[in-house]
C-alpha cells in the first residue's frame, strides 16, 4: 500500500475511518442499517452533514445496498455499510451486483463480529466475497481502513466492480489517530446505459462469464495495492502469516523487542498466491493468525502441493476454533510454535446486557407471562432486540431467537403445525426490517398467530436510530397489510397497566385467527435523548 499523504490527523473509531475516507472519496450517498459493529460508519456521516452527500437510515439492508446499487446507477459513487449478518438480508443483490457490474464507485463496508459481542453469530464476510467474486479489502488499522476505502473507490471504478471492506469489531470500534488526504469532489459519470443491468439469462449469462474473466484484473487490482507485504527477520524455522487486524496483535506481541518472524501481512483478497508461496517455502511451520473462520488457513492447504511446511492456526488447535482473537491468543500460539514473545494484558471482563430500569418491555414481557399462564401450552417466538433479553432470568419470557424477521414466520409455521397459542414478539424496527413480510402470509390465511409488537419508537439496541415507522404511522402500516381493525389493539407497557395488558393478550391468544397487539411507550434511553435535544434547542 502507498504511504497516506501529510494531511489533518484526526483521532478515529475505524468505523469512522471508513466513513471519512468515503467521504473524502467524493460519495454523493451512504446507506445503511444499523448493527453492531458497523453503526458508527453512517452516524459519522449523518454528523458532517457534507451538503450534497445524502445519509439516511435505510428499511433493512437489502434496501440499503439496492438504494447504493442505483446510486452508483446514476453515475454516483455511494458507500453502503452494515453488520455482518446484514450481509444475509443483502445477499441477493450483493451477488447479481457483480453480474450487473458498477457505475459509480460501490464499496461495501461490512463490520465482522468475531466472538460475538452483539450478534447471533461469527460468520466470516471474506466468504461472501469470494463467493460474489470480488476483490475484499481488510484493513490492519484505522490508517489503512481509511486508506484503502479510498482505493476501493478507485478499484471499483477502474474495474466496474462493486468492493467489500472487512471490518472487525476491535478495529471498529477502537481509536487511533489517522493522517487524512485532500477531499475530492464528487466525478458524477452520465447513467449507466446497455443490458449490463438487465439480467435476464441471455444477459446474465454474459456478465457472468465477464465478471468471471475478470477475476485476472481482480487479483491485480488487490495485489497493485500491497495487500500482501513481507516483513521480519529471517528465523528458526517458524514464519506467520495474519490477516488484518491480526497484524497489529502480532506487533503487539513483539512490543518488548522480540524479533519478527518472517511475516506475511494480508490485506486484501483474493491472496496473493506469489505471497502465499514465498512465505511457506521461507519456513519449517506456518502459523496463520486471521480473525473470524480459518479462511486463509483452509485456501493455503491447497498450496503449494509438495513439501508443504506445517500449518499451525485454528484447525490443528493451536488457536481456538470459534471466537474472536486476541492478542493474548496470538502470543500463546506464537509459544506453542516455539516463539518467545512478553505477556501483553487481556481485555476487560465483559459485563452481561441487562434491560434498563423502567423498560417498556419489562411490562409487555410481565404480562405476557401472566397471559402465556393463563393460557398454557403455548411458545413465544421472538425477535432481536432489546426485548431478547426477556430470555433470560428473571423474565425467561421468549423462547426463540433466530435472526431479524423470525419471530412471526416461525410463529406462523409452528400454528400452522397446531402450536397454541403461538405468539411473535417483535421490535418496531425489527418489524418494519424484515417482520412485514411474514405478517402478509399471516394475515392472508388468517393464521391463529399473536404478534406483539414493542412499539419503543427507536432502535434501542443498536444506540437510538430511528425506526421506520411508530405510532398511528405502524398502526396503519399493520392494518394496510390486512390485519383486521378488531384484532389490531394497542396498550401502553407501563407497571400500573400490566393487568390490562395480560387481559387484551388473554383475549387474542384465545382468537382462532391471526392478531396484532402493539404495546407503545418509548425507550427510556430515547426519552431522555429527546429531553436533552429540546433543552439544548430550548438554549440554543
Ligand atoms: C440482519 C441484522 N441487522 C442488524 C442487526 C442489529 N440489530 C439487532 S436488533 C436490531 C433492531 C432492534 O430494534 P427494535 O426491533 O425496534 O428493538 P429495540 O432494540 O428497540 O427494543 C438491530 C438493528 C442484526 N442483529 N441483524
Ligand atoms: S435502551 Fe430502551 S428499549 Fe433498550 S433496554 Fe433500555 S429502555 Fe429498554
Amino acid at each position: 500500500m502507498s504511504p497516506s499523504s501529510a494531511g489533518p490527523r484526526e483521532l478515529l473509531l475505524g468505523d469512522e475511518a471508513v466513513a471519512l475516507a468515503a467521504i473524502h472519496a467524493g460519495i454523493s450517498g451512504a446507506f445503511a442499517y444499523p448493527g453492531t459493529p458497523s453503526t458508527e460508519i453512517l452516524e459519522y456521516i449523518q454528523r458532517q452533514a457534507v451538503p450534497g452527500i445524502s445519509a439516511c437510515w435505510s428499511t433493512n439492508e437489502k434496501v440499503a445496498y439496492e438504494e447504493a446499487l442505483g446510486m452508483s446507477y446514476a453515475g454516483h459513487r455511494a458507500l453502503v455499510s452494515m453488520k455482518h449478518v446484514g450481509l444475509n438480508v443483502a445477499a441477493d443483490p450483493f451477488m447479481n451486483s457483480g453480474i450487473t457490474g458498477v457505475n459509480g464507485g460501490l464499496v461495501l463496508a461490512v463490520a465482522d463480529d468475531p466472538g460475538m459481542h452483539s450478534s447471533q453469530n461469527e460468520q466470516d464476510s471474506r466468504i461472501y466475497a469470494r463467493f460474489a467474486m470480488l476483490p475484499c479489502l481488510e484493513p490492519c488499522d484505522q490508517q489503512m481502513a481509511y486508506d484503502m476505502v479510498r482505493q476501493a473507490f478507485d478499484i471499483s471504478e477502474r474495474l466496474g466492480l462493486p468492493v467489500m471492506v472487512r471490518l472487525v469489531t476491535r478495529l471498529a470500534h477502537s481509536r487511533a489517530v489517522v493522517a487524512t488526504k485532500e477531499p475530492r469532489p464528487p466525478d458524477p459519470r452520465p447513467p449507466a446505459e446497455g443490458r449490463a443491468w438487465i439480467l435476464l439469462p441471455v444477459n446474465a449469462r454474459v456478465g457472468y462469464r465477464r465478471l468471471v474473466d475478470r477475476q485476472v484484473e481482480v487479483r491485480a487490482a488487490v495485489a497493485e495495492l500491497g495487500c500482501s507485504r513481507r516483513e521480519g527477520a529471517p528465523g528458526n524455522g517458524l514464519a506467520v502469516i495474519a490477516a488484518g487486524i491480526a497484524w497489529n496483535y502480532l506487533l503487539e506481541c513483539h512490543l518488548g523487542g522480540e524479533e519478527l518472524p518472517p511475516s506475511l501481512r494480508v490485506s486484501g483478497y483474493p491472496l496473493c498466491e506469489e505471497g502465499i508461496a514465498g512465505i511457506l517455502a521461507a519456513a519449517e511451520e506456518v502459523l496463520v493468525l486471521e480473525d473470524g473462520y480459518p479462511f486463509i488457513e483452509e485456501t493455503i492447504q491447497g498450496f503449494p502441493p509438495r513439501d508443504r511446511p506445517r500449518i499451525r492456526g485454528r484447525l490443528d488447535g493451536t488457536l481456538p476454533r470459534t471466537g474472536e482473537l486476541t492478542p493474548d491468543l496470538v502470543r500463546a500460539a506464537l509459544e506453542r510454535a516455539g516463539h518467545e514473545v512478553r505477556e501483553v494484558e487481556g481485555p476487560v471482563a465483559p459485563r452481561p446486557p441487562v434491560l434498563c430500569s423502567g423498560c417498556p418491555h419489562a411490562d409487555t414481557l410481565e404480562a405476557l407471562n401472566a397471559a402465556m399462564r393463563a393460557v398454557p401450552g403455548g411458545r413465544a417466538f421472538s425477535d432481536i432486540g432489546c426485548y431478547t433479553l426477556g430470555a433470560l432470568p428473571p423474565l425467561e419470557a421468549i423462547h426463540t431467537c433466530v435472526d431479524m424477521g423470525a419471530s412471526i414466520g416461525m410463529a406462523v409455521g409452528a400454528a400452522r403445525a397446531g402450536l397454541r397459542p403461538s405468539l411473535a414478539v417483535i421490535g418496531d424496527s425489527t418489524f418494519m426490517h424484515s417482520g412485514m413480510t411474514p405478517l402478509v402470509d399471516a394475515a392472508r390465511e388468517d393464521t391463529p398467530v399473536t404478534i406483539i409488537i414493542l412499539d419503543n419508537s427507536t432502535v434501542g439496541m443498536t444506540g437510538g436510530q430511528p425506526t421506520a415507522a411508530t405510532g398511528d404511522e405502524l398502526r396503519r402500516v399493520v392494518a394496510g397489510l390486512g390485519v383486521p381493525e378488531e384484532h389490531l389493539r394497542t396498550v401502553v407497557p407501563l407497571p400500573k397497566k400490566r393487568e390490562e395488558i395480560t387481559r387484551v393478550l388473554v383475549e387474542e391468544m384465545n382468537h382462532p385467527g391471526v392478531s396484532v397487539v402493539i404495546a407503545s411507550r418509548t425507550c427510556v434511553q430515547e426519552a431522555k435523548r429527546r429531553a436533552r435535544r429540546g433543552r439544548k434547542e430550548a438554549t440554543a
